[in-house]
């Protein structure tokens, strides 16, 4: 007997900037992901702009660590001779009823996708939606409903209007908690009996690596900070809203989570092991948990850093916590406070695991990784769990006969259903569902490249941005089908 519920919900997951494309059609604004360039393992991307006045172009890195800063007066803009890979994408907008005819092939139960707010408000801050935009993800949900596919939408993917970093700063405003509520109504409301799982932001605290996907235009502590507790309240609206309109819809949490090991028994490493374990859960415990946890505020005290906030926000936090928590996870982690080589992740930093093997970009497989994350976010929260991302990133070869034999991914999930299906049979772990990032082949967003692919389908695209964008389906397409088809029962 397989572990897995019968109403488990199997999937893949996508997200607007890095796989939608149509950038600029009907009516849509522009993104801040839209002024990114690309680049790859070594090379950062870069974020363009421009001076109004003065008429002056550059562009700064948004590499892992780096200290963002735009110059005085700059605004981001799309600058000739750049190629900015979210502009088309993998083409969603235009290949949706293919993409979507591909996943009910495979069985998919879900369908994690982003809407891209600026397709609805194209300034954030409009008094009235775009209906055209509106209308295009009617019918990609109607198209989901016609294969019994379950849509679960990310509102805030990494892509907020760039007029709200331009005019306000980002989320380092409180402005944006209002503009965000109104436009999580209006898809509550223009989707009801159509959606019923969304999530607020995705990899809420990604704001400490990658402040873009914020808005926030100046990283600085306060900043983050600020961002961060402006987004919570606003998840916190959102909940309420979603209360209001429609009592059918969860509206969940999405967090960051990658499993830390301490290197050592050195209490050192153990010691930095709980740190940067707060680090995550600090997340977590706002949005799923209702509160701000002492640690937080104490930190937040030594730095220096005040929260602009109101007696109501912890009001709001404390009533309207997430319903579910989902959470990312690639891998795993390990930390130390003695010197060794430095090794990959999902936006983390830490050092070689020598029981464990890396993708080229440095990503390590980790079969245990899923079982310990549940386990460890199920016994803090208890509330039910659902993994929306976790895959392998290859440079896929197709083959001259258009197939293409991406057997280490197979391995990879393999190990990781089995991680996670140990967690619900052996320990009995409440998961909702598993949607294998990248489904479909899209731009990496760490480093804007095509040639890191996630998916079961391959699409005919390159770095440069040539290509077809002709779909073929990979060895690990066929596989899927059958884990889906046997309930996680068959992973050979
Ligand atoms: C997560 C993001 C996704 C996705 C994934 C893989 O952080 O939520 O958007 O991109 O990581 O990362 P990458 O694309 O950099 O390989």
């Amino acid at each position: 007997m397989s572990g897995f519920p019968d109403n488990f919900l199997w999937g893949g997951a996508t997200a607007a900037c890095q796989y939608e494309g149509g950038y600029d059609e009907d009516g849509r604004g522009l993104a801040i992901t839209d002024v990114m360039t690309s680049g790859s393992h070594m090379k950062p991307r870069r974020i363009t702009w421009k001076n109004p006045a003065t008429g002056e172009t550059g562009s700064v890195p948004i590499a892992f660590g780096a200290n963002l800063s735009l110059p005085d007066g700059a605004v981001p803009a799309i600058l000739p001779g750049e190629y900015y890979p979210s502009h088309e994408a993998t083409d969603f907008y235009h290949h949706y009823k293919e993409d979507i005819a591909l996943m009910g092939e495979m069985g998919f139960k879900t369908f994690r996708l982003s809407i891209s707010w600026s397709r609805i408000f194209p300034n954030g801050d409009d008094e009235q939606p775009n209906e055209a935009g509106l209308a295009f993800y009617d019918r990609v949900f109607d198209e989901c409903r016609r294969y019994g596919i379950e849509p679960l939408v990310t509102l805030a993917h990494f892509d907020p209007p760039v007029n709200l970093s331009v005019k306000y700063g980002g989320w380092a405003s409180r402005k944006c908690i209002d503009l965000f509520e109104r436009y999580a109504r209006v898809c509550f409301e223009r989707y009801k009996g159509k959606v019923k799982y969304y999530l607020t932001f995705n990899e809420i605290n990604g704001i400490q690596m990658i402040p873009t996907g914020s808005g926030l235009l100046k990283d600085t502590p306060q900043n983050k900070a600020q961002g961060a507790h402006n987004q919570f309240v606003a998840s916190a609206k959102t909940v309420r809203a979603a209360r209001e309109i429609d009592p059918e819809i969860r509206v969940g949490q999405m967090l960051l989570y990658p499993c830390n090991y301490a290197m050592t028994c050195d209490p050192a490493d153990q010691l930095l092991l709980m740190k940067k374990m707060h680090e995550t859960l600090f997340f977590a415990d706002v949005q799923t948990g209702g509160f701000y946890p002492s640690y937080q505020l104490k930190k937040y005290e030594r730095e220096g850093i005040v929260l602009v906030d109101t007696p109501e926000d912890y009001e709001l936090l404390r009533t309207y916590p997430a319903d579910f928590l989902s959470f990312s996870c690639y891998g795993s982690n390990t930390l130390t406070t003695h010197n060794q080589e430095a090794a990959g992740g999902n936006l983390s930093l830490g050092v070689k695991n020598p029981y464990l093997e890396s993708n080229e970009w440095g990503w390590a497989t980790d079969p245990c990784c899923l079982r310990i994350a549940l386990n460890t976010l199920y016994d803090r929260y208890h509330k039910p769990l659902w993994i929306v991302e976790n895959g392998i990133g290859w440079n896929d070869v197709k083959e001259a006969d258009d197939t293409i034999h991406d057997q280490y991914r197979i391995d990879y999930l393999r190990q990781n259903i089995q991680s996670m299906k140990d967690a619900v049979e052996l320990d009995g772990v409440e998961l909702m569902g598993y949607t294998m990032w990248g489904c479909i082949d899209l731009v990496s967003s760490g480093t804007g490249e095509m040639k890191k692919r996630y998916g079961f389908v391959y699409v005919d695209r390159d770095d440069e941005g040539n290509g077809t964008m002709k779909r073929y389906k990979k060895d690990s397409f066929y596989w899927y089908k059958k884990v889906i088809e046997t309930n996680g029962e068959n992973l050979d």
